[in-house]
């Protein structure tokens, strides 16, 4: 008996350490620190590398100039600062500035390679690029919002529901709120949106959306509601690595990207959706929002099909590219626009930030609402085309629907 037991602990003792050999990057290696005075700390271990750096959307972003087809355009690129090397060939950078309360996404560059931090377990995978995830969390801040709490959690599920207009069945991510279990209660539903190379977990991953409505239901800031995170690749099943063509390269260029198949192919959804869960199946019911292609998407649907919504959210929108001839759904824009207005949509809410290269467009768009006297609700953030400033926006435009 003895024995056994000293085999069994002697098993436990190897797989144990097997485990943590086969997560473990070096010895006695923190990365990232959160500093008591408010500061981070980034290692990294790389006896033989040249040169390491870290870049990431925490330090301030620096004005690149470039020329393109005889254009010169400038664009908000992330910081780069370099770790200095210490003893055991481990490098380390400390900010010299208080990293504020957010949600971060860095990497570190080793000669040149850009690899995610091997000693923090949370990472992101943002289109084809993977990064390492660092929350600053602070009560009272919105960055709280993108926080775990024990407060009362909805349930995500991975829901699939029949493309008529595919051919195939295509998987969406649904947010029930808390208590949509036990009650018999009807809700509203959200419809959120990602954009280009984005997928049906974006937002809930990158976005951190499943964590920013279970607070904002829990605090009573928003109205408990039904969210769905659509995958808007038509030509997609499903999210990569999740669908039949395996665990292969996601890419930005997918087949029929803002093409209009996508908008024409929308009603299914919320059929699906009216059909499967307890909705108000009416407009005053009904939202939609997205970030750049989604905001695209928000706007083009909302134009469309002007009883289906009345709640609009457009985050960064790509708006101004469509080539109206491509397909009905962008034909008679201003036509379009004057309809849905005199809908009386009880909100069209407009984000964007003032380094965004979509800003002009934005503004652009905004001048055309001006001049026709079409009222909207803007805010305006620093920095660009970020996840940062969609987790803002989102955080601000959920507290505004059904209410
Ligand atoms: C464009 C600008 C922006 C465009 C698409 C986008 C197809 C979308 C960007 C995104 O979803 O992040 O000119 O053309």
């Amino acid at each position: 008996m003895k024995r056994i037991v000293l085999l069994a602990a002697s098993l436990l003792i190897g797989v144990s350490a097997f485990a943590q050999q086969a997560l473990y990057g070096g010895p006695g290696v923190e990365s990232p620190v959160i500093n008591e005075d408010g500061t981070v700390t980034f290692r990294y271990r790389a006896p033989k590398a040249i040169k390491v750096e870290v870049t990431g959307d925490f330090l301030p972003t620096q004005k690149v100039d470039v020329e393109f087809n005889g254009q010169k355009f400038s664009y908000d690129a992330p910081g780069v600062r370099e770790l200095r090397e210490g003893p055991g060939g481990v490098w380390e950078y400390t900010t010299d500035f208080v990293v504020a309360p957010d949600l971060y996404n860095y990497t570190f560059r080793v000669d040149g390679d850009s690899v995610i931090d091997p000693h923090n377990m949370w990472v992101n995978r943002d289109v084809a690029s993977l990064t390492s995830v660092l929350l600053v969390a602070k009560a009272g801040e919105r960055s709280d919002l993108y926080a775990i709490h024990r407060v009362p959690h909805g349930t995500v599920s991975k829901v699939w529901y029949p493309s008529a207009t595919a051919g195939f069945d295509r998987r969406l991510t649904v947010y029930t709120p808390a208590g949509y279990e036990k009650s018999k209660a009807k809700y509203p539903v959200l419809y959120v949106l990602h954009g280009i190379g984005g997928d049906e977990d974006a937002w809930v991953t990158q976005g951190r959306a499943t964590q920013i409505l279970d607070n904002l239901i829990a605090s009573g800031a928003a109205k408990p509601m039904i969210v769905v995170f659509t995958n808007g690749n038509i030509s997609q099943e499903a999210a990569p690595g999740e669908n039949s063509m395996g665990y292969d390269r996601p890419t930005m260029q997918l087949p029929q990207t803002m093409e209009g198949t996508f908008e024409t192919a929308f009603p299914e959804i919320v059929k699906f959706i009216d059909g499967r869960y307890r909705t108000i199946a009416k407009k005053a019911s009904r939202a939609v929002c997205g970030l750049s292609m989604g905001g695209f998407h928000t706007l083009n649907l909302s134009l469309n099909y002007p009883d289906m919504f009345a709640y609009s959210g457009m985050f960064s929108a790509a708006i101004g590219v469509s080539d109206p001839t491509i397909s009905p759904m962008y034909m008679d824009f201003d036509a379009k626009l004057a309809k849905y207005f005199a809908g009386k949509p009880a909100l069209l809410w407009i984000g964007c930030g003032k380094t965004d290269f979509l800003y002009q467009a934005n503004k652009d768009f905004m001048k055309k609402l001006d001049d026709n006297g079409f009222k909207y609700t803007y805010m305006e953030t620093e920095g660009g085309h970020i996840w940062k400033n969609w987790r803002i926006y989102l955080s601000e435009f959920v507290p505004l629907l059904f209410k």
